[in-house]
């Protein structure tokens, strides 16, 4: 190094020598833990022999957080100090009782909110913002489906949502009937109420908000209407004050016998250079929730995936959206755009509307000090949108175990409006981008799939270990590693992580990609330009969803880049893939509640296709209401359309039958359209016609759908032979009798 430094002029060494320096101070203060007063212990024997300790010893007991971990605080030590405090440290290492502890330090934990009209009229609801809220009432396949969800009778009656956050202004008119004391709690002052401090510049409004997005009461002539509008609503203040491994613990496993779904949209500083995750208490507390939290059937964490777009920020790098425990969750903007504030990353499950950039409108939620705001933004409007969502489908079914919600999420998330560069589809056939996931939540498909689910099998997992390896990455180069997986327990992925021990001279340098057996690539971390740290990454489990429903066997490529200049040197030490997932078809019964459900599609495709071609009505149109069965089935028919696509699996050629069907379903195709060779027409054509249908402009229509692969069609055309194997005498009857109908009425219009 010496020797190099020499090469340079006398300025180009102060620059280098200041570099060194800086580079030097933010490892050191990366690496500078800071001591609260805060400690926990483990103490058998329950709460009270926990109270006798911490009296012994000088503390003051804070309460349990979970089975034999205390909460404890010390008057007598500093709030905060770079040095642990040795003498209590001594205290309890020679307390035989005292089978472990540890003095907490402090831990940066950022809200996800960002510091920063026209209006279709819906006459549903009283509540004044009702007509304002887009992304519940805009119809047209561009909202989260929720009026058809609450056509089916669900509001959330019955469930239990708790925002983690910086208070919940508890008897604000907008919320205090839904408000619940025993999903609330004070972990910043230790008391029951989590009502917020109040502050001139109302820093603390943000869990308030949060909550009316999921419990706003509906028809109340107040503010806003919440998805969730009788569903139970507590808030946990932990957010204004010191964050510490066990304030976050006590957060996450609050009364989880209780609480059905948590709620946070926080997590570490989205500044491009951070990577952190939760510590070994909140780790505990995940799998405590998930394991036996609902009796068993698992607490359901929905997640803020972050706002670090701006500064190229990475949500993998983020444990917490990173964590198969977690329901991560992105955001689209009105207009199905990526935010600004928008962290792309394979650990995202799916989107819901958030804010987006000026002149695209925001969510609307209830505010400090009783009022009402149209300005919530973020990622951290999104994930309670979300968990309102999941509360909906909850009510619905409420046996849904922790991951059924994921695989509900995953199979019925849809592209919408949502326009990215990096749609694909995975092996088996679903659409997912690493900015919204599988797409936006469809609250109705959600509440609709959920009536029907069936527990998923047992998780299981494979672990597989590369060879140890110090493979050499230099600088402006890439390498290539593989593994090739046989795993006996899993058939069917869930999450895939790969984890990963690397060295870097300048870890933002480095990008890193998964390919799996059937060709889906992941991108498990994109290059993040502030990151200078040296700390490279220690066994970080990278995690993607993209290969949902896949097989594992088979060979995984991993490519790892670096973009580091000069003696920017890197070194991958360890890979190992950690595959979760079913041996069984996780949902077997479902595709055959689906080919039957199918069957709705074409009879009102046909039908809807006819009369809306000159009409300019929303989704689902008056008439069709009216005339067709019931909004129920329209519902039924979106959904499936997708679904269709996305996971009836098998491979067949297709039969005469299939015409039938198709020509229904796609009215005005013919036979050869959908010949191998002409697949690409085949979808211009079902898109030009879906745009139709749901009048879609159509500078949008290419994003709106996805291209198909011949493989999915396939699948298509083997789930329509069995439909109508079954059921073509019913469709065609009933089509033909809703024809009569219309012709009826239309020649009785004109007599009249
Ligand atoms: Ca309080
Ligand atoms: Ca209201
Ligand atoms: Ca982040
Ligand atoms: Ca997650």
């Amino acid at each position: 190094m010496a020797s190099n430094c020499r090469i340079f002029s006398i300025n180009s060494t102060k620059l280098l020598l200041l570099q060194c320096f800086f580079t030097l101070l933010s490892t050191l203060l990366a690496n500078n833990s800071h001591y609260t007063d805060q400690f926990v212990v483990r103490v058998e024997g329950g709460p009270k022999v926990a109270k006798e300790l911490a009296e012994k010893h000088g503390f003051v007991y804070l309460g349990e957080i979970f089975d034999n971990y205390h909460h404890l605080r010390h008057h007598q030590v500093s709030k905060r100090s770079i040095e642990p405090s040795l003498r209590h440290h001594e205290a309890l290492h020679s307390d035989k009782q005292v089978k472990w502890f540890s003095q907490q330090t402090l831990k940066k934990r950022s809200k996800r909110d960002l510091s920063y009209f026209y209006t279709d009229t819906v006459p549903y609801l009283n509540d004044p913002k009702w007509k304002d809220m887009w992304y519940l009432n805009r119809g047209n396949n561009l909202d989260m489906n929720v009026k058809p969800a609450w056509d089916m009778k669900v509001s959330g009656k019955g469930v239990v949502v708790t925002i983690l956050d910086d208070g919940l202004e508890k008897d604000h008119p907008d919320i205090k009937e839904n408000y619940d004391p025993k999903a609330s709690y004070d972990v910043n002052n230790n008391d029951d109420d989590p009502q917020p401090r109040y502050d001139i510049i109302n820093s603390n409004r943000h869990g308030t908000r949060c909550a009316g997005e999921v419990a706003a009461i509906a028809n109340n002539s107040i503010c806003a209407v919440g998805i969730a509008f009788h569903a139970g609503i507590g808030g946990v203040r932990m957010l204004d004050g010191d964050v510490t491994d066990a304030v976050e613990a006590r957060s996450l496993s609050l009364n989880s016998q209780y609480i059905d779904i948590y709620s946070a949209s926080w997590g570490p500083d989205d500044d491009g250079r951070t990577v952190d995750g939760p510590g070994e208490l909140a780790t505990e507390a995940f799998i405590h929730g998930i394991e036996k939290g609902r009796n068993g059937l698992g607490s359901i964490f929905v997640w803020a995936s972050g706002n670090g777009g701006r500064n190229n920020d990475n949500c993998n790098c983020d444990g917490y959206t990173n964590s198969i425990w977690t329901l991560s969750i992105s955001s689209a903007t009105e207009n199905g755009l990526v935010p600004w504030y928008s962290e792309a990353c394979s650990s995202s499950l799916a989107a819901t509307y958030s804010s987006g950039s000026g002149g695209e409108r925001e969510i609307i939620t209830s505010d400090l000090h009783h009022s009402c705001t149209t300005q919530h933004t973020g990622t951290s409007a999104s994930a309670p949108l979300a968990a309102g969502i999941c509360a909906l489908a909850l009510e619905a079914n409420k046996q849904l175990t922790w991951r059924d919600m994921q695989h509900i999420v995953v199979r019925t998330a849809r592209l919408a409006n949502l326009q990215s560069s990096d749609w694909k589809t995975n092996g088996v056939g679903r659409h997912v981008s690493h900015s919204f996931g599988y797409g936006v939540m469809d609250a109705a498909a959600m509440v609709k799939l959920a009536k029907v689910w069936k527990t998923v099998p047992k998780q299981k997992v494979c672990t597989v270990y590369a060879d140890i390896m110090d493979k050499i990455i230099s600088p402006k180069t890439h390498i290539e590693v593989t593994l090739s997986v046989h795993c006996s327990k899993v058939k069917f992925l869930e999450h895939v992580q790969a984890q990963i021990t690397l060295s870097s001279t300048r870890r933002g340098d480095i990008h890193i990609y998964l390919i799996s057996p059937m060709g889906t690539k992941s991108t498990l971390l994109e290059r993040r330009p502030l990151d200078t740290y040296r700390s490279g990454f220690v066994n970080w489990p990278f995690l993607t969803v993209h290969n949902w429903g896949e097989s594992p066997d088979g060979e995984w490529k991993l490519e790892i880049h670096n973009e580091g200049r000069f003696f920017g040197r890197a070194s991958l030490t360890n890979w190992t893939m950690i595959l979760y997932g079913t041996s069984e078809d996780p949902q077997p019964l479902q595709k055959n509640k689906h080919r039957s459900l199918e069957y709705s599609i074409p009879t009102n495709f046909a039908y809807k296709n006819s009369t809306s071609n000159k009409t300019t009505s929303t989704f689902p149109t008056t008439v069709t209401e009216t005339v067709l069965p019931s909004t129920e089935d329209i519902i039924l028919l979106e959904e499936n359309f997708n679904d269709s696509i996305n996971y009836n699996i098998s491979s067949s050629d297709y039969d005469n039958n299939s015409i039938n069907y198709n020509s229904m379903f796609f009215p005005g195709m013919s036979q050869s359209d959908y010949k191998y060779s002409g697949v690409n027409s085949a979808r211009k054509k079902e898109s030009e016609f879906v745009d139709s249908f749901r009048n879609v402009s159509t500078s949008n229509s290419d994003m709106g759908m996805h291209p198909v692969s011949s493989v999915s069609w396939d699948k298509v055309f083997k789930n329509v032979e069995v439909i109508e194997a079954n059921n073509s005498c019913t469709a065609i009857s009933r089509c033909i009798f809703l024809w009569c109908l219309l012709l009826f009425s239309i020649w009785w219009m004109n007599t009249l």
